[in-house]
């Protein structure tokens, strides 16, 4: 078993900085297109071989340190009530939008082993198959409250700002059941195998942080507070999250993911014993090779000082991106960083 990756968030050093990619299963091979040719991306979520296969497509082609189950955020919000849906080239698509006391109440805290045992099947299955460590995710508490009251993806997130501002209750309420099916979900696929467990807050950036510290820090919090117990590496990725990062480093996490914008280096200094994953700018993959290899160079550079560093992407991988620039990319950094 490669321990790299494990021994990169338990801030050890490791023979080489560890590799994997946000999305690194997904449109940009196409062999995974070819799968997506046969099935509708939800109903690809629900069959666990399939999702096996789709996990490995990457970790075949490509040197990464960690794997990651092919799953999708949006599937425990799925299993709380939400009639869910995708368009090609729409995303997601959530037919009873939650915006009112009544929807929130009939919300329900889901049960993993009942409502969604096609992830801890997955995983179990991966167990068999990998020789690099699994890492099992959810969608933060505020993320997943985004599509559950927006009823799909958003801009300006006008619902979700109205119902924080005008009605706190009703929406503590709501992060509470998110918080809890989060909880219980993540609990789920540690127990089914998953070695390392990832929070995606893909939409924390739009929040003040005077607002963040009450309406969402206090649920990643709790997760993090009642997952302890586990004893995997417990990573919080706050997309756009620069104007964050203090109080993101309080969120219990033992690694922070790093989107591009902010310095690795800067950021590695502020918050102390915690290590960092990140965070290459996902279009950087589209560079030149030798100057792809300077600007993986001076990243892993910027982040020698970190108690711990997990090389990645600042945030997913770009469909268009060459199979074989993110093979150079992973080459680049195990070159780079061997000890
Ligand atoms: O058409 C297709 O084939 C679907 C494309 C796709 C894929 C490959 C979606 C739809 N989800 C996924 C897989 C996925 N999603 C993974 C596992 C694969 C991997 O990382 O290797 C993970 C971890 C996610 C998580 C996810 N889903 C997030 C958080 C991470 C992020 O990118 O910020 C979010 C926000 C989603 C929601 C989602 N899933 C898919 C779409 C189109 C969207 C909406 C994004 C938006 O609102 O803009």
């Amino acid at each position: 078993m490669n321990e790299s990756f494990l021994q990169a968030c338990r801030g050890e050093r490791a023979s080489h900085t560890p590799v994997w990619m946000m999305r690194q299963a997904g449109r940009y091979l196409p062999e995974y297109q070819k799968v997506r040719g046969t099935i509708p991306f939800l109903e690809l979520c629900k069959r666990p071989e399939l999702c096996v296969e789709v996990t490995l497509q990457p970790l075949k082609r490509f040197d990464m340190d960690a794997a990651i189950l092919f799953s999708d955020i949006l599937i425990p919000i799925e299993a709380m009530g939400a009639e869910l849906s995708f368009h090609e080239g729409k995303g997601p698509l959530i037919a009873n939008p939650c915006r009112d006391a009544e929807a929130v109440g009939r919300l329900k805290v889901a049960e993993p082993a009942n409502d969604m045992p096609f992830v801890q099947e997955t995983i179990r299955l991966l167990r068999r198959e990998l020789d690099v460590p699994l890492i099992g995710f959810a969608g933060a508490p505020f993320t997943c409250a985004t599509y559950l009251i927006e009823g799909g993806s958003s801009k300006f997130f006008h619902e979700t700002k109205k119902m924080m501002f005008g009605q706190p209750g009703l929406f503590h309420r709501l992060m509470d059941k998110i918080s809890e099916t989060v909880i219980r979900s993540l609990r789920a696929q540690a127990e089914a195998g998953a070695q390392a467990l990832q929070l995606f807050d893909t939409w924390a950036g739009v929040l003040a942080p005077c607002d963040f510290e009450v309406f969402a820090l206090p649920y990643v919090q709790r997760i993090f507070r009642k997952l302890r117990d586990l004893n995997v590496p417990l990573i919080y990725f706050a997309n756009n999250g620069a104007t964050l990062i203090d109080l993101s480093a309080q969120s219990g996490a033992h690694v922070l993911g790093l989107d591009w914008r902010m310095d690795i280096g800067d950021a590695a200094r502020r918050i102390g014993r915690l290590a960092v994953q990140g965070n290459l700018d996902p279009l950087a993959l589209f560079l030149p090779p030798d100057e792809l290899k300077e600007r993986i160079g001076r990243l892993l550079n910027g982040a020698r000082d970190a108690c711990g560093h997990i090389f990645n992407l600042g945030h997913g991988i770009h469909q268009q991106t060459p199979p074989e620039q993110v093979r150079l990319a992973v080459e680049f950094v195990h070159e780079l960083s061997a000890r």
